[in-house]
């Protein structure tokens, strides 16, 4: 005879088991014994409950147990119920103490100590919120395209070439030829243009950053997106304004416990995000805040001025920069068309989307005519033999495209408070990190 065995309740499910016997399954959070009663911390995917029983020996800290019980309202648990204990069993003992106190919300240890433990620290509470949080955005970027009919792809990691140009690419031995770790999908997505015309995809990217910073990692999530028939990059920043707005009203529903826990705030997407020309930020920067910008972009302290500038004077959380030059933009970028239909030869279809004081997109219209393309490249100082894979097939009707792409840790780093973007990523990889 078999006998029935209880399905498995969730610890954010007790209060719809209030009096019931259940079954939950997890990790052993935190431990008390008091001699005659001893508590247990439950840990599961979903939260936190706190059981009690006595004459349990309580196994070390993030032992995975299940437990057997009958849940019980308790004003002062978490959550207002708890499970007394009628059966604790053991499915994986931890063989020593954890490294880090999991419970700890703040651990005072080095933040490379934290990273070096990072298959246990993962598990705090905090460490995973912003991966979930991030879970959350990806899923709501995946369907709210597939909404508007984009089709997933998935394109090469290792490459020939690289796509958007600079001293960070990779250099990877590929059978005794030259091969290159990818910096973006930029070059196929565009190709897929060609076939399903409104393409996506996400998939970790590559840039050798030979500097430690705060807003780098070597290998980060690209979201990117491309789609054909737009008339100019002002699709393309509506198309991000409704995705990005897609993916809040996501995080609101499944993950309002996790931005009260790291004390941060859902940002409204204003149906308009602010757009300004990179001349215009530049002088506004500067008259504003009396900051000279150098180099041809933004550097870092005016984009951080400027969303200061646009969170207090039209209280929104992102701007787009527009109309970048032609010489803070990588080849394919499309020439800015003037009134009269001539091509700018300085200024392109470029955007970035700064939020909450970082770049978290670039994007823009590309080149889709082959002659402009080949001219381009010659003007990049480009081997166009080397570029044959990709430039070939706009010689076959590719339509005008744009597109963008959304650094999925940059996203999350900012949205959540969270310093560093190495703590928006699982497993980091940094100048001097290759493990875990
Ligand atoms: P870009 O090189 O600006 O553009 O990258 C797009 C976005 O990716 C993120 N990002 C990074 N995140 C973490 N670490 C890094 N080293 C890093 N580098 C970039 C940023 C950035 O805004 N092909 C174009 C996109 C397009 O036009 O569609 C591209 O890759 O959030």
């Amino acid at each position: 005879m078999t006998t029935s065995r209880l399905p498995r309740t969730l610890t954010r499910e007790l209060g719809a088991h209030d009096g019931q016997p259940v079954r939950l399954q997890g990790f052993v959070h935190a431990r008390r014994d008091l001699g005659g009663v001893q508590f247990l911390v439950l840990r599961d995917k979903s939260g936190l409950a706190q059981c009690v029983g006595s004459g349990l020996s309580l196994p070390l800290p993030e032992s995975s147990v299940e437990i057997l019980g009958t849940v019980k309202a308790h004003a002062k648990a978490p959550g207002g119920f708890e499970v007394q204990v009628s059966e604790l069993r053991v499915l994986s003992a931890a063989t020593e103490a954890s490294p880090l106190e999991i419970p700890k919300m703040e651990w005072n240890v080095a933040p490379e100590t934290m990273l070096d433990y990072r298959y246990v620290s993962v598990r705090g509470l905090r460490e995973r919120a912003a991966l979930k949080v991030q879970a959350e955005l990806v899923f709501a970027f995946h369907s709210h395209l597939r909404l508007e009919g984009f089709t997933e792809i998935s394109t090469p990691k290792i490459v020939s070439a690289g796509a958007e140009g600079g001293a960070n690419l990779f250099k990877l031995d590929y059978f005794g030829e030259q091969a290159y770790l990818a910096q973006s999908p930029q070059l196929y997505k565009q190709i897929m243009v060609g076939v399903f015309e409104r393409v996506y995809e996400v998939a970790p990217v590559y840039r050798a950053e030979e500097h430690a910073t705060s807003r780098h990692l070597n290998e980060y999530l690209s979201l990117d997106v491309e789609m054909g028939f737009i008339d100019s990059e002002e699709d393309v920043m509506d198309l991000e304004t409704r995705v990005l707005a897609a993916m809040m009203e996501r995080l609101k529903t499944e993950c309002a416990h996790e931005f009260e826990l790291l004390g941060a705030t859902i940002p409204a997407v204003p149906e308009h995000i602010p757009r300004i020309t990179l001349l215009d930020a530049r002088e506004l920067v500067t008259q504003t805040f009396g900051h000279a910008v150098g180099g041809k972009d933004l550097d870092p302290e005016a984009e951080r001025l400027l969303c200061q500038h646009y969170a207090g004077a039209l209280g929104s959380d992102f701007v787009f920069v527009t109309k970048y030059p032609r010489a803070a933009r990588p080849f394919y970028a499309h020439p800015e068309i003037n009134a009269d239909g001539t091509l700018s030869p300085d200024i392109t279809r470029g955007f970035d989307l700064l939020f909450r004081g970082i770049e978290i997109t670039s994007g823009g219209q590309r080149i889709h005519d082959h002659a402009m393309l080949m001219d381009s490249i010659r003007a990049y100082r480009m081997d166009p033999a080397a570029m044959t894979g990709y430039s070939e097939v706009f010689k076959f009707g590719m339509p005008p495209h744009g597109g963008f792409a959304i650094g999925a840790e940059r996203l999350t780093a900012r949205l959540l408070g969270i310093s560093n973007v190495r703590y928006a990523r699982a497993f980091p990889r940094d100048r001097n990190r290759l493990t875990p």
